[in-house]
């Protein structure tokens, strides 16, 4: 049985941050950390894996050389919460109590609620950019493609980086164009969604690049089944319920995404299983003493890294709020971010609130392919995640934002 002000169930991008931030005010012997894994991924770079522009050996970090030096790390899988005791019980017998808990799990991959899937990875020509296990299988398949049927898929669930999925169709077209077999290729996009991407403004802009680039989009077309021996997958349209079998000779999967199964069972989650936390204050709506940030929560909006980033500024200064009995002082907007990379080169970087409204960064119209977005996405962006954002110092850009409108507007 172990004590702690502060424990933290979860050191991905989320928990690392707050421990940073919270093992330096509290101090050390304050604060815990329960993370089963020895690696710390940068999941944002498995874009760029995928499409051949970086090495899987750059994304990841020892989560020893992450865990911030003032905060205990606990080896361990949470297995249990018990919040009306203020208890998480863990995979190697610890029990934690907590003054305060802050729950930053992130979600759960289920390749396997497709049919064929996980063992369909065993053949070349499917890969998916969403699992360390299967992220170099889509370069190879992207290098291995001689041309026929290119199909990228996008799932019936909510997911992280909303983006992701059609980015690495526009990595591998470009590949192929670069390496004369574009006009061998035929290229779908079979998504769940009604629409290409969920702000206006830029799916707009996208649905014309696809058009232009000659990328059909099969919108409610929801993967079911992989086939490889006969290299077929089969979709299921959402409207009408018909299946749709499309041969295919390379396939990157975006699987089905949902809360862990230890969240579900857990008093904490809402009624899907996400911890059920008020949108603007990221404390928990039935344990006060209880927080959530990141992937794993029920925050309403595209689950990112640049949201955790907003966030953690969020909840540093509402969970300090109530450690000294005040109510919790900010509001959190929403604000998410996709860089959504549109060639090796180019990228437009999304970003926007709660309402699906464009909240851009910089002076200039981030619905254009620019170079610059690009360059922060495949060169700055890793800086700022381990440096910044990791040891607690990266909040987001609003600040910048508002700087650079001079206090006007959002
Ligand atoms: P995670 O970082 O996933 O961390 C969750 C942690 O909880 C893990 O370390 C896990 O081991 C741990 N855990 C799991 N179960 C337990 C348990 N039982 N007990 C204790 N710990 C447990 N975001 C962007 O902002 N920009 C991008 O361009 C971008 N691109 C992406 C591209 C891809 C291909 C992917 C996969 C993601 C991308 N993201 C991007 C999303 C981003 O990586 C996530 O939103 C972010 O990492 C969420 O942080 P988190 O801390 O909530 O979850
Ligand atoms: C961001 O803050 C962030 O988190 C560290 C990301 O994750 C990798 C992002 O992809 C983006 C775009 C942001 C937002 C940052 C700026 C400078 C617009």
């Amino acid at each position: 049985k172990k004590h702690y002000k502060l424990c933290i169930v979860g050191g991905g991008s989320a928990g690392i941050a707050n421990g940073s931030k919270f093992g330096r005010k509290l101090g050390a012997g304050n604060v815990c950390i329960v993370e089963p894994s020895e690696v710390h991924y940068y999941q944002p770079m498995w874009t760029l894996v995928g499409g051949g522009v970086k090495n899987f050996t750059q994304s990841g970090k020892a989560t020893a050389d992450v865990m911030p030096q003032t905060v205990d790390w606990i080896k361990a899988r949470a297995e249990e919460f018990s919040p009306d005791d203020n208890l998480v019980r863990c995979s190697d017998g610890t029990q934690i109590t907590y003054d305060y808990l802050i729950v930053a799990m992130g979600l759960q991959l289920s390749f396997e609620k497709i049919k064929g899937l996980p063992e369909a990875f065993q053949y070349d020509g499917v890969g998916s950019n969403f699992s360390p296990k299967y992220v170099e299988k889509t370069f190879r398949a992207i290098q291995n493609f001689k041309g026929g049927n290119a199909i990228f898929t996008f799932p019936n669930t909510p997911i992280k980086c909303a983006g992701a999925p059609q980015k690495i169709m526009y990595l591998a077209e470009d590949y192929w164009a670069r390496n004369k077999i574009r006009d061998k290729a035929n290229i779908s996009y079979n998504t769940a969604l009604p629409v290409v991407f969920g702000v206006k403004k830029y799916a707009e802009i996208l649905a014309a690049l696809c058009q232009k680039r000659n990328l059909k989009i099969n919108y409610r077309h929801n993967l079911v089944e992989v086939i490889p021996d006969k290299k077929e997958a089969v979709f299921e349209h959402l409207d009408t319920g018909e299946k749709v079998t499309f041969p295919y000779d390379m396939i990157h999967i975006t699987p089905p995404m949902g809360p862990l199964e230890v969240l579900k069972k857990s008093p904490l989650a809402d009624a899907v299983g996400w911890v059920d936390v008020d949108k603007q204050t990221l404390q928990h709506v039935r344990y006060p003493n209880v927080f959530s940030t990141g992937d794993c929560s029920s925050l309403p909006t595209s689950k990112t890294a640049a949201a955790v980033a907003a966030q953690c500024g969020i909840l540093y200064n509402n969970l300090s709020a109530i450690m000294d009995s005040q109510k919790p002082p900010k509001k959190y907007d929403g604000y998410t971010s996709c860089p959504l990379v549109t060639s090796k080169g180019k990228c437009i970087l999304a970003e926007f609130d709660y309402d699906l409204q464009p909240l851009e960064t910089f002076p200039v119209d981030q619905g254009k392919e620019r170079r610059t977005m690009w360059h922060l996405k495949a060169n700055v962006m890793p800086e700022i995640y381990w440096t910044g954002l990791l040891k607690g110092r990266w909040a987001g850009p609003g600040f910048y934002r508002k700087a650079m409108r001079l206090g006007m507007g959002k």
